[in-house]
């Protein structure tokens, strides 16, 4: 504390000044300190080291001593203050740390810094007032919209909302105690939100009604934006005190709930899969990234088109490069297009011009452009050959040191390096489409791919602003690995007597953005058919006289081929596992033919037509997932549950609130799920996928330990080997 007029109360706890128990005690002795001492006259609260406060310590929710309700009362102590009291903002006042701002007679915020009550992120509500308070100062509509969405508010948004009352580029921290002596003996009344009426809205109920529907169908079956909502309802409906007792009510339906759980395992899963392992010894503590000046794609797909625009987004310079001039016009202008729309996005228009920036961005055919890059991001088509001709020619052009990412969803990167002189700079980039919207990129690194490759890739991650996971080189990696046994599933499950919208109505009720056969017509038929044909399982090249149903003694369903050489390869057919307005149309309808259709090869196979219930669509779809999560965990593909878990949130619409599919399998309880596999391993003895993977049966036989202590089981079970 200062020893001048106004006293400085400093919140500190390195990184972010969350406020733990400490903190918070700290805090208020510092308040009732402040309020003793007749030499202060106001006070100030800012952050140590340019950040006000991330709020709540988030572990603190799930320690049995939880503490963060305390809050609130140090909050009303703040507001409560006969002396003024002023809240320097600089960098982050996040959840609980933008409450204590609001319980501030006054609020200045640096210029870059943000604020918001990202709460409903971790499954939470503002359970320090901040429900409350936050309407009576911006009004419902603001409030309601930074409530359930948790977004963050850059400071110049701030200030014209009203939520700041003064913004600066300068010192934050003296422009705020130069406030405080400016405000010393003004009345304090008018500064207490709490004291302030909501202020009114014409047609409130109207407003409030179209609101929550907005908010349920934004929700997918998360509770956190639904309970923020009626949190802020009832600010509009009850006095202060009676609204803070029903956030407080709310809030512990919240903590209690499982999801909250799910979400905050979530937040630190995504921060842990950023300390990276190889089972060889290579960290992130060792390996230093190297900076890319410039980068390259080559081929202008779909997928090149997305990556592209995430570079130019980033601010790295770029090569795009085509085979010819026909290809690299089009893909010119479809990159322009998605330019277009992301600076419109975008707060300053004015980017655009960055982005039409020819020496930023380069088109070409000419591959000796690539000389001086220093990464390159090959996106041409899933074909090994191609690959690998491509990449014998970029490392004979690219400078030595120069890194060679190949974006593929399954093909072995150690057969791609094998191509180059130098497998140690290859290494496997996998994008999720749309490129520069998905926040997923899948890492492999090869036999041969070294530390500083990874690290760099890593780097590139978070300079794109996604996540990305270290993963090892197997088919499907870890995402569509994964992926294959569920898609199996689900069309097994027509086969024995389901439909496409009953299946996809269950998996988007358990909270998937979209269900298997949706995002099966949406993707496109034709590419697993493709697949399927390059390793002869269907196609010229299947070996005459082979079982309709079966492919080396294991179960097959023929149904995706069926439909593909009927031309339903989905929504560009307007056709597949359901019918489209038009060819291109994206409102899939069932569709009585394939209702038909399936009956029909019942018949011809003489499968038994059953009534299959909800619980078993998710399982037999959900557990094979799991399994092959299991088995991925005992290979040592990945090096922990959680790097499975963040790859299915942010690549495959897995529902945040449930944790990831192997937390979720941690929360149904393995012998559960195991048992559930035998079961229907031993209905379906010719399907690999059911069979219970050894790892799972071992955690089981282990007595069931929590997510967190399962690689330790299987580093003791290597270390006997
Ligand atoms: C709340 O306030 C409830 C209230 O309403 C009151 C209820 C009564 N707690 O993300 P980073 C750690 S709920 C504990 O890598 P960045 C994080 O794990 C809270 N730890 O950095 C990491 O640790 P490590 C509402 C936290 O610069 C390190 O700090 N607030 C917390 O990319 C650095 O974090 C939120 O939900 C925390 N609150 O991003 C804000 N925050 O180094 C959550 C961070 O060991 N936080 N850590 O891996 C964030 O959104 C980002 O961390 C932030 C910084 C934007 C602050």
């Amino acid at each position: 504390m200062g020893a001048a007029a106004v006293a400085v109360i400093r919140l500190r706890n390195p990184p972010v000044n969350a406020l733990s128990l400490t903190a918070l005690q700290a805090l208020e002795d510092g308040l009732k300190r402040a309020d003793a001492d007749p030499s202060v006259k106001a006070v100030m609260i800012c952050g140590e080291n340019g950040k006000f406060s991330a709020g709540a310590d988030i572990r603190g929710f799930s320690s049995p001593k939880r503490h963060g309700i305390a809050l609130g009362p140090i909050i009303s102590l703040i507001e409560k203050s006969e002396k003024p009291v002023v809240a320097a903002i600089e960098g982050i006042a996040l959840g609980g740390g933008l409450e204590v701002a609001l319980g501030c007679h006054y609020r200045i915020a640096h210029v870059k810094a943000r604020m918001g009550l990202p709460e409903v992120t971790i499954g939470l509500l503002p359970g320090a007032q901040g429900t409350q308070r936050l309407p009576r100062l911006i009004g419902v509509p603001a409030a309601l919209d930074i409530i359930t969405t948790g977004r963050h508010i850059p400071a110049t948004e701030a200030l014209k909302l009203g939520l700041v009352d003064e913004v600066v580029e300068e010192n934050t921290v003296e422009a705020a105690i130069r406030l405080a002596n400016k405000v010393i003996g003004q009345p304090l009344g008018p500064r207490r939100l709490s004291l302030k009426p909501v202020p009114k809205l014409p047609n409130m109920e109207a407003f409030l009604r179209e609101a929550l529907v907005k908010v349920k169908k934004q929700a997918h079956g998360c509770l956190a934006p639904e309970l923020c909502f009626q949190a802020v309802k009832a600010a509009t409906e009850q006095t202060f005190a009676d609204g803070v007792r029903k956030e407080q009510e709310l809030f512990n339906i919240l903590l209690t709930s499982g999801q909250a759980q799910a979400l905050q395992y979530a937040f630190f899963a995504e921060r842990a899969v950023q300390k990276w392992t190889t089972p060889s010894g290579a960290s992130w503590k060792s390996a230093s990234p190297q900076p890319i000046h410039k980068a390259a794609v080559i081929g202008l797909g779909t997928m090149g088109r997305g990556i592209v625009t995430s570079l130019v987004k980033a601010n790295i310079p770029v090569v795009a490069l085509e085979q010819n001039l026909e290809y690299l016009n089009m893909g010119r202008k479809a990159v322009m297009l998605l330019l277009e729309r992301e600076a419109m996005k975008m707060e300053q228009g004015a980017q655009t011009l960055r982005f039409h920036n020819p020496a930023r961005l380069q088109f070409t055919v000419d591959f000796d452009v690539l000389q001086d890059v220093d990464l390159v991001i090959e996106a041409v088509f899933e074909n090994m050959a191609l690959k690998k001709e491509i990449f014998q020619k970029i490392s004979r052009i690219c400078k030595p040191g120069a890194f060679l990412c190949t974006n593929t969803s399954a093909l072995n990167i150690d057969e791609i390096a094998s191509a180059t002189r130098c497998p140690q700079q290859v290494i496997g980039t996998h994008f999720f489409s749309p490129a520069h919207v998905m926040r997923l990129l899948e890492i492999i690194y090869g036999l041969h791919t070294s530390a500083t490759a990874i690290a760099t890739a890593m780097q590139l991650a978070k300079a794109l602003k996604k996540v990305g996971v270290v993963v090892g080189n197997c088919f499907g990696f870890v995402g569509n690995r994964m992926m294959f046994p569920y898609v199996q599933q689900a069309v097994f499950l027509l086969e024995e007597g389901s439909r496409p919208e009953a299946i996809d109505q269950v998996l988007e009720d358990f909270g998937f953005k979209i269900g298997p056969f949706r995002m099966s017509d949406l993707a496109g038929l034709d590419v697993g058919w493709r697949s399927r044909k390059g390793q002869g399982l269907t196609g010229a090249s299947l070996p005459p006289g082979t079982p309709a149903r079966q492919r080396h003694g294991h179960r097959y369903s023929p149904l995706p081929d069926l439909l593909c050489e009927n031309g339903r390869f989905g929504q560009k057919t307007g056709k597949g596992w359901y019918q489209y307005e038009k060819a291109g149309g994206r409102t899939a309808k069932p569709d009585p033919w394939l209702h038909n259709f399936l009956a029909q090869y019942r018949d011809t196979h003489h499968i038994k037509t059953r009534f299959i219930d909800q619980e078993e669509i998710l399982e037999r779809c959900l557990f094979p997932l799991m399994n092959e999560g299991f088995d991925i965990l005992a290979e040592g593909i990945a090096s922990g549950p959680e790097h499975l878990d963040v790859i299915y949130i942010n690549g495959y619409g897995w529902p945040k609130h449930r944790g990831g599919p192997m937390f979720h399998a941690s929360t149904i309880g393995l012998p559960r799920v195991l048992a559930k596999l035998q079961k229907y391993s031993e209905a379906h003895p010719d399907v690999p996928g059911l069979r219970p993977s050894a790892f799972l049966k071992k955690l089981v036989a282990m007595g069931n330990p929590p997510l967190k202590d399962w690689m330790s089981y299987l580093s003791r079970q290597s270390n006997k080997l």
